[in-house]
């Protein structure tokens, strides 16, 4: 997030939620959001009413309290943004002044905007011209305001052009830079910020220091003392397909379950199975176990010493509050062990005089010092520091410095802004005779992901106890499907059968399923269709078609097997 939690539910004049379930997957910042929108008078003035935009093609929970739902189809983003942005354009609401200081790019976005009139993005979208018109004059009339985007952006082949739409939106209204402004993507894992600062990615070192700059490769292998490779690892979805090819061998995989939230899960069990050497670290036995040679035991969060980092940048103490059961133990103790082995077998090379050669941290604050010592952005962010109770958010450049809660404050990182030029472009696969309707997928509030850990927690199970397929009473009566019924939803990848749950809070044409059971996770239909930049999967639109299951429903998914 470019700007903080706080600091949106207290500032933000105009709050605009654009592919975000937020009260249901990130129900703290929805409940703050919520209370921002009250009435100012509704409790002791806390509630300030600020004005509400969403964005979704479901009927989420937080459009009930919205001022305005635009309810776009899936995959349109970028027309209904470009729409927004050629009715502020065309009202003179802009902001010029900040436009002429502090961007640049304005002149080739203006002309493909000129394009979206409100009837355009409307033919696109599907949203009412009157409702862009009047979303363009809440936003312009309410500064600052913030933009709040999640997986509704991204996961799509336009994931990234869709997040430049979204800087464009607020470079056009000023809303950078500002208490209550920004662009805040809400990051999903407890910790995806902090494994996405340290280096958890396949093209940068910790503090995103590129792998193929010349001068931080040399750094890092003279801080360790080891060789390293100055090309780019590959991202999971292509790992998988290396492995098909026979370009993976081996497969090292920590916390993580393919083989139920990868894209096309009859392609993922085949390139599993292609596999040579597969090794998973996990707190149980998942799905992806199964094609393991080798499963390691991990502590779960509450049984390790560390610091994870927040959505907001915010680098936070974590403390053990039990033992780990059995013999599992820490990720990075077990990560060291094994890269001490491999030095012992003489997998791998190690020059013992590098200052940080080795894995022989005794404490966590040891590992700190050595993130201070080589990531310009957590270079201030010290143990001591953060065991005094210091609130620092990166990045905090040394140990003076007193944390960043709001990005691109007077300068941009890049120094200019740049507005990017976006055209809709379509989903990779649109419904057809053969397929037509568009599935779309996502979480409920009461599970995560592939259920590994929710499935076990009783009263959740309780709540929420087998897989829902959304679907709109018109679309349910044309398939002869009833409200709880069996269906079968099939794709051109793979099948599900689960039960249907009646509702409006999808159009007709649109049904919505979730991955938290295995058996019918919606990714034995998803597309692997990538961004080409972020390789990001187009889990969010796909073509599909459903049937009443209960003539000739199978077990599980056999295609492929
Ligand atoms: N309870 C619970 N909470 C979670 C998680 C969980 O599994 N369970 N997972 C966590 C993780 S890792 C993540 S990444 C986040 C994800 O959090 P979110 O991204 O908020 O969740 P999703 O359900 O993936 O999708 C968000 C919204 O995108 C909408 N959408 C679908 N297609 C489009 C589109 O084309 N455009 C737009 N604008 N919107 C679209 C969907 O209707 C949905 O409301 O949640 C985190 N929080
Ligand atoms: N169709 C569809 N598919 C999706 C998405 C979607 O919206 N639609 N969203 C995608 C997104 S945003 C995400 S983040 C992924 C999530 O997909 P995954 O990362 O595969 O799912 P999780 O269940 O979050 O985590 C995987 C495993 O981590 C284990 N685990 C938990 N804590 C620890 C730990 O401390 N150490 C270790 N070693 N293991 C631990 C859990 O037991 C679990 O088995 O799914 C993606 N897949
Ligand atoms: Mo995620």
């Amino acid at each position: 997030m470019t700007n903080s939690i706080a600091d949106i539910a207290e500032n933000s004049q105009c709050i605009f939620i654009i592919g975000s379930n937020t009260t249901e997957q990130h129900p703290v910042i929805g409940t703050k959001i919520r209370q921002a929108k009250r009435h100012p008078e509704s409790i002791e003035g806390r509630h300030r009413g600020a004005k509400l935009i969403v964005a979704d093609p479901r009927r989420i929970d937080i459009a009930d309290y919205a001022d305005l739902h635009l309810q776009h189809e899936p995959g349109t983003d970028i027309a209904l943004l470009n729409g927004l942005m050629h009715v502020i354009l065309r009202e003179g609401w802009h902001d010029e002044g900040f436009i002429a200081e502090r961007t640049e790019g304005f002149d080739e976005m203006k002309e493909i905007v000129e394009k979206y009139t409100p009837e355009v993005a409307s033919e696109i979208t599907g949203v009412p011209a009157g409702d862009i018109e009047e979303a363009a004059r809440m936003m312009a009339e309410n500064r600052p305001g913030t933009l709040l985007y999640a997986m509704g952006i991204t996961q799509h082949t336009v994931g990234v052009a869709n997040v430049m739409s979204c800087a464009n939106l607020q470079m056009l209204l000023g809303n950078m830079g500002v208490a209550g402004g920004g662009v805040n993507p809400l990051r999903g894992q407890n910790n995806v910020q902090g494994a996405c600062d340290l280096g958890g990615l396949p093209n940068v070192y910790s503090g995103y220091q590129k792998v193929t700059d010349a001068a931080v490769q040399e750094k890092f292998e003279n801080a360790w003392g080891v060789p390293l490779s100055g090309e780019m690892g590959l991202t999971v979805t292509e790992m998988l397909d290396a492995a098909e090819a026979g370009d993976v061998r081996c497969l090292y995989v920590i916390g993580e379950n393919p083989m139920v939230s990868d894209p096309d899960l009859n392609h993922v069990r085949y390139s599993l199975q292609q596999t040579d050497f597969i090794v998973v670290q996990d707190l149980f036995f998942t799905e992806t176990s199964e094609f393991a040679d080798v499963v390691l035991p991990a502590a779960s969060f509450v049984e390790k010493e560390g610091t994870f980092t927040n959505t907001e940048r915010r680098i936070q103490r974590v403390h053990k509050a039990i033992d780990a059961p059995g013999e599992a133990q820490s990720d990075s103790w077990i990560v060291a062990e094994l890269a001490k082995r491999m030095v012992a077998l003489g997998a791998a090379t190690l020059d013992e005089d590098a200052p940080h050669a080795g894995w022989d941290y005794a404490t966590p604050a040891d590992v700190m010092d050595e993130i201070n010592a080589l990531t310009p952005i957590y270079a201030g962010i010290t143990y001591r520091r953060l065991e005094e109770g210091a609130q620092l958010q990166w990045p905090v450049p040394n140990e003076q410095h007193p944390g960043t809660p709001i990005l691109h404050v007077g300068e941009f990182s890049r120094g200019l802004g740049r507005f990017a030029a976006v055209d809709h472009v379509p989903p990779a696969e649109l419904p057809d005779d053969e397929y037509p309707l568009m599935l779309t997928t996502g979480r409920v509030l009461y599970h995560w992901h592939g259920g590994e850990m929710t499935h076990r927690a009783r009263n959740l199970e309780a709540m929420y106890p087998e897989a829902l397929v959304e679907i709109n009473p018109k679309d349910a009566h044309n398939a002869g499907i009833e409200d709880g019924e069996l269906m079968k939803v099939t794709s051109r990848r793979g099948e599900i059968v689960a039960k249907a749950q009646v509702t409006d809070r999808v159009e007709p044409g649109l049904i919505f399923s979730t991955f938290h059971f295995a058996d019918s996770a919606a990714n034995f239909l998803t597309n692997p269709a990538l961004d080409p930049q972020a390789k990001i999967p187009e889990y969010k639109v796909c073509a599909v078609r459903v049937e009443n299951a209960v003539a000739g429903r199978r077990q599980g998914n056999l295609i492929g097997q």
